[in-house]
């Protein structure tokens, strides 16, 4: 069978999301998901998630596309979390287009096209009123 692994915070999921994580399902048998921490999140986009590592687990781990969820600690522990999880393919949305095209030799890297028009950022811009 055909491991993906795809990686990501899933802050307030949207349906930009749920596309990934299904062309991403399509690409094999099985997807492993790994869910970016509270701290990653903190460092990687200058604020708390609105949603605790836990709801995103449970949220992204409930879908039907999905079959596994770990805890993603670190941007840069790729290659270790690829290898265990003996991931055949690497997925990922191509905002990081090229950025992981060193993981070749663990197993195929392939970039998704983002969905247009749809975002966390935006979401709370409009709650918020902006
Ligand atoms: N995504 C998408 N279309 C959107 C928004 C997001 O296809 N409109 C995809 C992203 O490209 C990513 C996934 O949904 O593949 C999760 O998005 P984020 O939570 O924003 O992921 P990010 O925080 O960039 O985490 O190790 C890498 C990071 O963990 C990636």
């Amino acid at each position: 069978p055909t491991r993906v692994v795809t990686f990501g915070t899933f802050d307030v999921f949207h349906a930009g999301h749920l596309r990934l994580l299904e062309r991403a399902a399509a690409l094999g048998d099985r997807l492993v998901v790994g869910i970016s921490s509270d701290e990653l999140n903190r460092g990687k986009k200058g604020r708390s998630p609105v949603y605790p590592l836990a709801a995103r687990m449970a949220i992204v781990g409930a879908l039907r596309c999905v079959d596994e969820v770990f805890v993603e600690h670190s941007l840069e522990a790729k290659r270790r979390y690829l290898v265990e999880q003996r991931a055949d393919v690497l997925v990922m949305g191509d905002d990081w287009a090229g950025r992981f095209d060193g993981l070749g030799d663990v197993c195929r890297v392939v970039y998704l096209e983002r969905t247009p028009a749809v975002s966390t950022t935006a979401i709370i811009e409009q709650i918020r009123g902006v």
